[in-house]
């Protein structure tokens, strides 16, 4: 769980940020998929993956993530293009706090499989041990 700033190839035409899986993301990106038009009061996500890594931008806008891996919970703040979130497998993620103009980018390890989430909180707690 940590934040990196990846660097920005701007020039006078824009900005540009490149992320490549396996060199900036440490995991082969399997699906890509972006969630836009949050209401600010309406948190989503608030479940775990068994397998699957995400790598989060808010690539327009901002939003806060909640990372909790059982024993503590970080919030971060995404608010700038070029930085991005690792949540691993097995943490317990919340997004919160959107801006209206939020677009959440999520890079993700693995192909959309729903027996991967784990959905209850005491479920989740049980399967890291705690
Ligand atoms: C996350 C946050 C930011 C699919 O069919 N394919 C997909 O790849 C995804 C992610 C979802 N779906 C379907 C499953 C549900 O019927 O889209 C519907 C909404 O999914 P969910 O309730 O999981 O949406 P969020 O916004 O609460 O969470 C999603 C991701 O699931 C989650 O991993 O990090 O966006």
């Amino acid at each position: 769980m940590s934040l990196t700033e990846h660097r920005i190839l701007g020039e006078h035409r824009g900005q540009l940020v490149a992320i490549e899986g396996q060199q900036d993301v440490p995991f082969e990106v399997k699906r890509v998929f972006y969630i836009y038009g949050t209401q600010p009061d309406a948190p989503r996500g608030n479940h775990s993956h068994h397998q699957t890594r995400q790598y989060l931008i808010s690539v327009n806008g901002s939003c806060k993530v909640t990372l909790d891996d059982g024993k503590q919970k970080v919030t971060y703040d995404l608010n700038q293009p070029n930085i991005g979130l690792l949540q691993d497998a097995l943490v317990w993620g919340v997004m919160h706090d959107f801006s209206a103009d939020c677009v959440l980018l999520v890079l993700a390890s693995e192909h959309y499989d729903e027996s991967d989430y784990i959905r209850n909180y005491n479920d989740f707690l049980k399967v890291v041990g705690i």
